[in-house]
């Protein structure tokens, strides 16, 4: 523990959940639907590192252990046709939308059957039919804003009602690709949506080295755009912000950029041991675990009998256990295989005989081996 850290400015975040469960549009199988996806996510990331720890992964791990709030919340409200693209502390998006923890797990060993057919590791998913994107088409930071809100012209264009969700973390927010993305959907007024997830690092830097303004939400007035910030360890507060920006991306009122703030509780990647963190930010955050403090509400206020949150407890290590045995038992790709895959067609396309309508399909004869898929043998993963 870093002695020299100055006492952090610590925000005035209740260490409980304030909602009144009588005032929420949930039943029990929801609120537990919620609870699921989230405490999936946390036994997974535990499982990962200690994968990890154990030699046994290819590539490092990047745990989004404390922001399980944040990603179940948004992803909730997103309709049908809506594409979104997480970064790499979103796994409980991806359990809430039900894809199996095996088939996510299996891109860390590498696997073939995995998401990525071991093209890449574990850090960033995409399952086009499940409408998620993956963020990073070019290791650059942030260069999923300009993509989504490409995504969210050819909503317009296409006079379709979605949106494009994006996660990003703070340090994103710094790269010119931000400015750039929100510039265009702003001017055209594109159903584009940021949730800026304020962690309180970008790798070691804390956000005050680098960004001149306190909160991600002071950058919105620049792109003259609708912001909010809030409480991201809190579902329900998580839930209210993000569908009055969700609303007005979807009514044509342009863009939205949500800041939500949370913990990251674990280091950059678990190669890192957060020695730089000064301990009471870490204890503050670490009292206010969205998944404790969901647990709790659930509990005392909402009035949910404590053996139904344990049998979810329960089926999370189970799924766990098995995730890892079938990872694990899966074969690599071949090598013949590597030109395969590099391109997909998105299952929801509009048909090729729609499209002439609307734009001149690109095409290019120079390269058709690069456009080749072989169909798809998992589900609609590639
Ligand atoms: C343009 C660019 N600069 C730097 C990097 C290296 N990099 C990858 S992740 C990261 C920090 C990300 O921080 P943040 O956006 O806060 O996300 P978090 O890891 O906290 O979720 C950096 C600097 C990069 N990938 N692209
Ligand atoms: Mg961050």
């Amino acid at each position: 523990m870093s002695q020299t850290s100055p006492k952090p400015d610590l925000p005035d975040f209740p260490a409980e959940i304030e909602a009144d469960p009588k005032q929420l549009p949930y039943d029990k199988e929801q609120l537990l639907r919620f609870f699921a996806a989230m405490r999936l996510a946390r036994a997974f990331e535990e499982k990962l590192g200690a994968l990890y720890r154990q030699g046994k992964l290819l590539g490092a791990a990047y745990l989004g252990m404390g922001q399980e709030a944040t990603s179940v919340g948004c992803i909730s409200l997103l309709d049908k046709g809506d594409y979104f693209s997480t970064v790499s502390r979103n796994l409980s998006a991806w359990f809430y939308r039900g894809v199996e923890p095996g088939h996510v797990l299996a891109r860390w060993f590498g696997k073939d059957q995995s998401p990525s057919h071991g093209r890449d590791l574990g850090l960033f998913l995409a399952d086009l039919e499940n409408y998620g994107i993956a963020p990073f088409h070019n290791g650059s930071m942030a260069a999923w804003i300009p993509t989504g809100a490409g995504y969210a012209l050819s909503f317009k264009m296409r006079k379709q009602p979605n949106i494009y969700l994006a996660f990003t973390g703070d340090g994103a927010t710094s790269p010119g690709d931000f400015y750039e993305g929100l510039n265009f959907a702003s001017i055209h007024k594109l159903p584009l949506v940021i949730i800026a997830e304020m962690n309180q690092f970008a790798y070691s830097t804390p956000p005050e080295k680098q960004m001149p303004v306190k909160n991600i939400a002071d950058r919105a007035p620049a792109f003259n755009i609708y912001s909010e910030i809030a409480y991201g360890n809190d579902l329900f507060k998580v839930i209210d912000a993000s569908r009055r920006g969700i609303d007005h991306a979807r009514s044509g009122n342009g863009p939205a950029l949500i800041e939500l703030k949370t913990f990251r509780q674990r280091g950059h990647g678990e190669h890192d041991d957060m020695s730089y963190v000064p301990r009471e930010l870490r204890e503050f955050w670490e009292n206010r675990d969205p998944i404790r403090m969901y647990r709790r509400w659930m509990i005392e206020r909402a009035e949910i009998p404590a053996l139904d949150i344990e049998r979810i407890e329960e089926d999370a290590s189970h799924q766990i256990e098995r995730a890892v045995e079938y990872a694990e038992a899966l074969p690599y790709p071949s090598p013949e295989a590597v030109t395969e895959r590099l391109y997909a067609p998105s299952p929801h396309d509009p048909r090729a005989e729609d499209r002439k309508n609307i734009f001149e399909p690109i095409e290019n004869p120079a390269v058709p081996s690069l456009t080749a898929t072989k169909e798809r043998s998992t589900g609609g993963h590639f």
